[in-house]
């Protein structure tokens, strides 16, 4: 078993950790300060090859492993999760085209993406529907060879920004998952209108809204496989996704853990440094090995999507689990920076503020432990 990164991906980590370090750390607080879309960030990440990663090399794209990667949102990350969430959320909301296009729909919409910068965005919740897919409302009304989309997505990252919108709709409400479809939906469609900006806790880099569709003439063509196979195409695309998640997670829980290292040697009480107290090196020790497993169930469960082999249970451990560490580390980072750590001075109060959205989106954790159960239940 080979657990060392090759000579090309150890390359790219160094690119992506030396962007993190000049490029993202500086100006993080100051995004979380404002909320504005960190754009020209994303672009220069996009231009050198840390984000749209998935997109396969015959198509002009990086054609990054799933582990490749993950090891390039881990280093983003640690930089600053809500600038890691805008990057990645291209991949993500260019999966339904990889898991379900056609090749002619690859060659169309990622194409234009691997050649230059685009935005690209995943509308799967609703207001009434985040946890229950099949529960989803936005209508798929077909006239002829074409859908007529009515409703509205809700908590759509990259919702204001975006160029191309992947969408789930149904075409009768009645069938639940059985009616849902997907498709590709060029921002300058009439009818497509970005909502208001949330006002976030955490990640507030990144750019959340609602999107209505009132009304949306979609061509058949743009649709996803065939009609009915958009859940099938939401579920699979979320299995190759949420090991990112856990590589987001790790990213975070490492920037807690390097902030704690560094502030407990300096901090002083009774009269040596804080990291010489055990209460401190026990919190520090349990943030060192959670992230150890985490990265390890993130890596493990990349591997496995590479190999092609089915992943949704190992998928939803490895967001889960690393999710949970992630919140726990930055939790524990404030603690240990004591009345500090809960002031924007210093950076950690940021970390706690980023990782709770983790245990939300992409599937909350209450979710990820149904996967699994019904998993474990059904083999
Ligand atoms: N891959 C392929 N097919 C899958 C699948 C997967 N990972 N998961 C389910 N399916 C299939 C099932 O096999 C079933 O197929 P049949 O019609 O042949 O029986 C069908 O899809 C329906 O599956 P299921 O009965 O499990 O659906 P449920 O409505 O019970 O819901 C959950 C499944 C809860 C897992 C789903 O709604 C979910 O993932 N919710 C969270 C959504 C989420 O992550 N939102 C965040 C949005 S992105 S920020």
């Amino acid at each position: 078993m080979e657990f060392a990164l090759d000579d090309e991906l150890l390359a790219l980590q160094q690119t992506a950790r030396r962007f993190a370090d000049e490029e993202i750390i500086p100006v993080a607080a100051e995004f979380d300060r404002t909320g504005e879309f960190p754009r020209s960030v994303i672009q220069k990440a996009w231009e050198l090859g840390l984000s749209s990663t998935f997109i396969p090399a015959e198509l002009g794209g990086l054609g990054l492993s799933i582990l490749g990667s993950c090891v390039v949102v881990e280093e983003i990350s640690r930089g600053c999760a809500g600038i890691a969430t805008s990057a990645m959320c291209n991949d993500l909301g260019l999966s339904p085209i990889l898991v379900g296009g056609s090749d002619a729909q690859k060659e169309e919409w990622l194409v234009p993406c691997a050649e230059e910068f685009k935005l690209v965005s995943f509308c799967l919740s609703e207001p009434g529907a985040g946890s229950d897919v099949a529960g989803l409302q936005l209508h798929a009304q077909k006239e002829g060879d074409d859908y007529i989309l009515t409703g509205t997505k809700a908590w759509i990252t990259n919702g204001g920004e975006a160029d191309l919108y992947t969408v789930f709709a149904t075409v009768d409400r009645s069938s639940r998952h059985k009616g849902i479809c997907a498709f590709v939906v060029p921002r300058d469609t009439p009818g497509l209108e970005p909502g208001k900006k949330e006002d976030k806790l955490g990640q507030r880099a990144s750019d959340t809204r609602v999107v209505h569709f009132d009304g949306v003439r979609v061509p058949s063509r743009q649709r996803l496989g065939a009609e009915g196979e958009g859940f099938r195409i939401a579920m699979e695309t979320l299995d190759r996704t949420r090991p990112m998640i856990g590589a987001l997670a790790v990213g975070i829980a490492r920037r807690a853990l390097d902030e704690c290292l560094a502030y407990a040697r300096e901090r002083k009480a009774f009269g040596s440094a804080i990291a010489e107290f055990q209460a401190v090196q026990f919190m520090m020790a349990d943030m060192a090995k959670d992230l150890e497993a985490s990265r390890l169930l993130t890596h493990q469960c990349a591997w496995m999507i590479d190999k092609g082999m089915r992943a949704s249970k190992q998928s939803s451990m490895a967001k889960c689990f690393s999710t949970d560490a992630a919140m726990k580390a930055t939790v524990d980072a404030v603690q240990i920076f004591g009345g500090n750590g809960y002031t924007k001075e210093y950076p950690v109060e940021k970390l706690m503020r980023d990782a709770k959205l983790m245990q939300i989106y992409e599937g909350t954790n209450q979710i990820q432990r149904m996967v699994i159960a019904r998993e474990l239940l059904s083999s």
